[in-house]
């Protein structure tokens, strides 16, 4: 296996700066120093949640060989789980893992906590209720997210809140020795890569890095990632095209792209080429935020 370089990491990085040298050059990137003073780095915490919504009805997922199974279940209840997994993972089973949660929506009082938002350094047709674009991921620590890219092939910006995440991302032009099944997931697991099935991945760059409360990590669209918490764990994501990368991934449909996935990708390429403002589309593309694939 060829071990890479890893990943630039960049303080206080300005919008121009950002999308000259990272977003148009496919770059990813790590940025400190930016979201630093939110509230949420102190006062998020599972506990918090329980508190603020312990009714709310969620969806978890269990990730395996056999692909996903969604558990729905109450905030109350996942954090209890989690609480218990956390005192004691010998005698406890690993909780399901709350992947793509619409959290900003479903309690808005946490939008406050989110401030100053780095809007610039997104076009702005996403400045509009920005938050209505952003998935939550609340876990235990050893929660997985096994190898894939982003479906809708956009560029990703994820931050992390509390707790630490390990990732290892692979560029785009690797995917060819990750051993893909179906549109978006890969069979390769680069935690202990099995040689004897999957040898072609000798040939991969694979690059890991640790992503601490506080952090931004910027992934161009296609990138490969595994994803592990190495504590319980908060973040967010939020994925978005440029009019060039909504351009890019429409062009994927003849590249096996599911159907559903096209159609949420026209409906970001009109939204962001002509100019349609996002309310307008936002009620087409809302239910891809409770899209599973
Ligand atoms: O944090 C994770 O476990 C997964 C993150 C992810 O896949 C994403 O942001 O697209
Ligand atoms: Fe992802």
């Amino acid at each position: 296996m060829i071990v890479s370089s890893g990943i630039e990491r960049r303080y206080k990085l300005s919008s121009s700066e950002f999308i000259k040298d990272y977003v148009e050059l496919g770059k990813p990137v790590i940025i400190s120093g930016v979201i630093t003073n939110w509230d949420s780095i102190s006062q998020w915490s599972l506990k918090y949640f329980k508190q603020l919504s312990p009714s709310l009805k969620i969806y978890a997922k269990k990730f395996s060989g056999k692909g996903i199974q969604v558990c729905s279940l109450t905030m109350e209840k996942y954090i209890e789980s989690i609480e218990n997994y956390e005192a004691d993972s010998l005698n406890n089973p690993l909780p399901p893992y709350c992947h793509d949660l619409p959290l900003f929506s479903l309690i808005p009082s946490l939008i406050k906590n989110a401030q100053p938002f780095p809007l610039d350094y997104l076009p702005k047709w996403y400045w509009y209720k920005w938050w209505r674009y952003c998935q939550f991921f609340l876990g235990c620590s050893n929660s997985v997210t096994p190898l894939h890219f982003d479906c809708l092939l956009t560029n990703n910006i994820f931050f992390q809140i509390v707790g630490r995440k390990q990732f290892t991302i692979l560029l785009p032009e690797d995917a060819k020795y990750c051993y893909r099944k179906g549109w978006r997931w890969f069979l390769v697991n680069p935690e202990n890569p099995d040689f004897n099935k999957y040898p072609e991945y000798k040939k991969a760059r694979p690059i890991t890095f640790v992503v601490n409360p506080g952090e931004i990590l910027y992934m161009p669209p296609g990138t490969l990632h595994h994803v592990r918490s190495l504590d319980m764990s908060i973040s967010f994501n939020i994925d978005w095209h440029t009019r060039k990368s909504s351009l890019n991934a429409l062009a994927a449909s003849i590249k096996g792209m599911p159907i559903q996935n096209s159609y949420y990708n026209f409906l970001l390429a009109v939204g962001l080429v002509f100019k349609i403002p996002s309310p307008i589309i936002f009620k087409f593309y809302k239910s891809y935020l409770n899209y599973v694939s």
